[in-house]
């Protein structure tokens, strides 16, 4: 999986051929795995070019943009378990992440309901208490929030109630792993790994005679 080639094929434009490339690596690897290891670190790269000055803000709006498209081709669809709320945190804009995560747990059983990004906290807790959501996997993409972030959370499941899980994640937790989330809630950074934790937490079907 090569970052450079992704990069070249975003950048001239085609987006025909940068679906290709994705579509067979999807193919061969899994969407997952594609995601974290080719997708993440082309756009990581965008960042650090833009930061360099070999791209401008127009480039990386470009890459982004391509990305979320070939997002649509491979994400698959909603399965028909209970709904897990897929949002990113009141200040993040990015959004890209969110879009995988949402795949990751409809791959775990889930129905994901993906909110995107900027989603304040208070509208967050009333959609997941009138629909009684029992996972809510959110996406922090700026450090700055994290100061915040822990007594938000213990404000969300006070309003929503102990039953719901919390998942939080993102690039701002990659970038400041030390974060410690609230008890009882969980922090995972990996679309690879969240199945895994996201099936834990799928509701154990009650058996009557
Ligand atoms: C594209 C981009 C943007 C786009 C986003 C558009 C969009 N549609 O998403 C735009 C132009 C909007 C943008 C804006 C800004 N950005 Co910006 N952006 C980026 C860039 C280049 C790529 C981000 C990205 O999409 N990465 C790819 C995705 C797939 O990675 P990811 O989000 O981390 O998600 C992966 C994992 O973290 C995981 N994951 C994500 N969420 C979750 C949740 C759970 C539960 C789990 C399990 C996993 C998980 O899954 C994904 C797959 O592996 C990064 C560069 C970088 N190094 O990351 C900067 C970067 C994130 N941006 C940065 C900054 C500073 C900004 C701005 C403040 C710039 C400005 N001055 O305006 C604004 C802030 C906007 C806001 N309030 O959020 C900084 C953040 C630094 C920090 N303080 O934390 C970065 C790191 C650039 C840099 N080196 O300075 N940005």
């Amino acid at each position: 999986m090569s970052v450079d080639s992704y990069l070249d094929l975003a950048l001239l434009p085609d987006v025909e051929g940068l679906a290709e490339l994705v579509l067979d690596q999807v193919a061969a690897l899994g969407a997952l795995p594609v995601y974290e290891r080719l997708l993440q670190p082309a756009l990581e790269e965008v960042g650090r070019r833009w930061e360099n000055d070999e791209l401008t803000v127009a480039d990386e709006h470009l890459v982004t943009a391509l990305t979320e498209q070939v997002l649509t081709r491979v994400r698959r669809k909603s399965t028909s378990g209970p709904i897990a709320v897929v949002a990113c945190t009141p200040g993040n804009e990015h959004r890209v992440g969110a879009m995988m995560v949402s795949d990751a747990l409809g791959s775990a059983g889930w129905n994901p309901m993906l909110l995107g990004a900027r989603t304040p906290f208070e509208d967050l807790a009333a959609l997941c208490a009138a629909r009684g959501v029992q996972l809510v996997a959110l996406s922090v993409g700026i450090e700055e929030e994290l100061g915040v972030l822990a007594p938000q959370l213990e404000r969300l499941r006070l309003r929503v109630g102990p039953d719901m899980h919390v998942i939080v994640g993102g690039g701002a937790l990659r970038r400041q792993p030390g974060w410690h989330a609230p008890d009882g809630m969980s922090v995972c950074t990996s679309v690879v790994d969240l199945p895994g934790i996201a099936r834990e937490f799928l509701p154990v079907p009650v058996w009557t005679p």
